[in-house]
């Protein structure tokens, strides 16, 4: 198992952390997500080596940007 630390921007509530685990769970290969909106972060545990850009394309898709 292989854990992602990413850092977004934009999550402001608990609503935002619930969009983005669940568009995230929908993603192969991700096995658990906790996203924090205090800190600006989304932990992703993986279960299948899947490439990094997934993630980050999918967070971008539903709004939220990454800070790299
Ligand atoms: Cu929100």
């Amino acid at each position: 198992m292989k854990e992602l630390v990413i850092k977004v921007e934009g999550m402001m509530c608990s609503g935002c952390e619930n969009r983005v685990q669940n568009a995230l769970k929908t993603v192969e290969g991700v096995e658990k997500v906790v996203a924090n909106h205090v800190d600006g972060t989304v932990t992703v545990t993986l279960n299948k080596d899947i490439d990094e850009k997934v993630i980050k394309d999918k967070i971008d898709d539903i709004g939220y940007s990454i800070k790299e």
